[in-house]
């Protein structure tokens, strides 16, 4: 077998977004392209030789092409060893969970997430370090600079590798180890919660479903849910990972996870709904006709984590993204702890866990995690819900009356604008910004504006400076509405419309947040001018 030094020109720059880089297939399946992009990032990461790298996908379309592409590069380019989960799979969570349990150098996770699979639609490749979390921004930004310049990449000449067996080769004097995907993290989630009482839970009587939506996280909710924990045969949803997710869109929210919602929200509801996303980091929790948001289900969780084993000594601090609302604020204040506020993205809470500040994490994109990874974590969501459940022994509504009666409500939504021109998008942001100056000390949506700004955030612990994180509008009652540029996307521009407000009064708990909002909401939609600039009379999706 022979290296090879492959002429690559001409590759533009390519910058990863939230979440890596995200393009259609067929951007990925133009020459060299995949390829470009890996030489650069194992350009940038410093000295591997001989270390173990870590991939895996959440099964879509390409998946498997790619990691043989990667396979070959990573033993051109001097990596001692590769882990790849069997079939190419591994949830983002997990393969957070092995670079970690094997001391690996750093891995390639293969998805885009929610985004809808197949030959037209996204992939997606993300680079994590050492300590199995995204990227830092300093690692992305050289690997973007990196490929400005890229003229050649190195791979080896051999024919495709068998990803379907469990077991070890070699390749160019690299070791391959096709791994379960699922085992080490099953492991670790029994390392966190009460199985035990989990399993007496599920054998009295208490029904749920997972939705798995044909995407990475049915083979590990089956082996948890169905094998371990005893749940019957049929809990788990839509269980088969498929190339195209079959032709849906595994984002669990309201609108996509229409199917759960369904069944939550119909005669027979189970005691509990649970939805994954594309990659497994993302979690949806329902009660019988009760949706949690993950604003307030990271709250419950931070104020109830000592119910879990894990973290029955308690946790050292909360972290959530600045567009989340402020419910665990008010957990983290009552309970003493530290509460910080990052930019969106999972990559801006390593450094705070790594650092041994936090242990809860969250955004409100329905993504919640702790420090047993650096990835956001879909199952340990519902598990850690289970374990509160299987304690408490209420349901969820109930357990949520009483966390709005002890601290009260954050009313909280999102309004998604997708596929919007992307000047258009632009414009609606800056029209905020000008009013900047003007906003503060004015009444808006019967409350008094306190400032306005373009969140930016200073690392506590390295002092690195990440800007204009998004627009804000801060009221002196702690309501808030925020405007954001969705990084993730990959045609047009996503506006991402963030609206909160503290409701302390329980007799004012029980109304719906669209109604709790709406003056809020006809403020937001004055200042900016997004319907007419848009053209849209409502958002894509509301959550
Ligand atoms: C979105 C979410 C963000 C999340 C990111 C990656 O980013 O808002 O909270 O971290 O997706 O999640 P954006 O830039 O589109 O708003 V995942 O499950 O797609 O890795
Ligand atoms: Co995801």
């Amino acid at each position: 077998m022979q290296i090879e030094a492959v002429s690559s020109r001409p590759f533009e720059g390519q910058r990863p977004g939230t979440s890596g880089l995200r393009k259609k297939v067929t951007v990925f399946q133009q020459p060299h392209y995949l390829e470009n992009f890996v030489q650069s990032v194992f350009d940038s990461i410093g000295d591997f030789a001989g270390q173990t790298l870590v991939v895996g996908g959440d099964g879509r379309y390409f998946n498997r092409q790619a990691i043989q592409t990667i396979l070959k590069m990573a033993a051109a380019n001097g990596f001692g060893k590769v882990l790849v989960g069997q079939g190419g799979i591994l949830s983002t969570p997990a393969a957070s969970c092995v670079i970690r349990q094997y001391g690996a150098y750093g891995g390639l996770i293969l998805s885009a997430s929610h985004n809808p699979a197949g030959p037209d639609d996204d992939f997606g490749i993300k680079y994590n370090i050492g300590n199995g979390g995204p990227a830092p921004e300093g690692v992305t930004e050289a690997v973007y600079d990196r490929t400005r310049e890229i003229a050649s990449y190195q791979t080896v000449v051999c024919d495709d590798v068998d990803l379907d067996h469990i077991g070890a080769f070699d390749l160019a004097g690299m070791r391959v180890q096709v791994i379960d995907p699922v085992a080490d993290y099953a492991a670790l989630m029994q390392s966190l919660f009460d199985f035990d009482a989990i399993r007496s839970l599920l054998a009295s009587g208490f029904s749920m479903a997972f939705d798995a939506m044909h995407a990475v996280t049915g083979p590990y909710a089956k082996a948890i849910l169905e094998g371990m924990l005893g749940a019957p045969a049929g809990t788990v949803r839509n269980g088969e990972p498929k190339e195209d997710f079959g032709g849906g869109h595994p984002d669990p929210n309201l609108t996509y996870a229409h199917e759960l919602v369904a069944l939550l929200y119909g005669d027979d509801a189970p005691d509990f709904g649970a939805a994954s996303d594309g990659d497994g980091d993302r979690n949806m929790i329902l009660g019988s006709r009760f949706f949690v948001t993950p604003s307030d289900s990271l709250a419950v969780l931070a104020a109830n984590a000592t119910l879990a084993p894990g973290y029955s000594n308690g946790i050292s601090g909360v972290a959530r993204s600045m567009p989340t609302s402020a419910a665990v604020d008010r957990v983290a204040a009552s309970m003493g702890l530290d509460c910080y506020e990052t930019p969106t993205g999972w990559k801006f809470f390593g450094n705070l866990m790594d650092a041994g500040r936090v242990t809860l994490c969250g955004e409100e994109s329905f993504g919640t995690g702790s420090d047993h990874v650096r990835e956001k974590d879909g199952l340990w969501a519902v598990l850690f819900w289970l374990n509160i459940l299987a304690v408490r022994k209420q349901s969820v509504q109930a357990i949520l009356a009483d966390h709005w009666r002890k601290f009260g409500r954050n009313y909280y939504s999102r309004h998604d604008y997708e596929g919007v021109d992307s000047a258009a998008a632009a414009q609606v942001l800056q029209n905020v910004r000008d009013q900047f100056l003007a906003l503060p000390g004015t009444n808006l949506a019967g409350r008094r504006v306190a400032c306005c700004d373009d969140f930016s955030y200073t690392d506590p612990v390295d002092g690195s400076v990440s800007e204009n994180q998004g627009v804000r509008v801060l009221f002196e009652d702690g309501s808030r509405i925020i405007f954001r540029l969705s990084g993730t996307g990959t045609s047009g521009a996503t506006i991402r419309l963030y609206l909160e407000s503290y409701e302390a009064d329980q007799a004012k708990h029980g109304m719906d947040a669209q109604d709790a909002l709406a003056d809020m909401i006809a403020a937001a939609g004055k200042v900016s001018q997004l319907q007419p600039l848009t053209g849209r009379n409502q958002p894509t999706v509301i959550t």
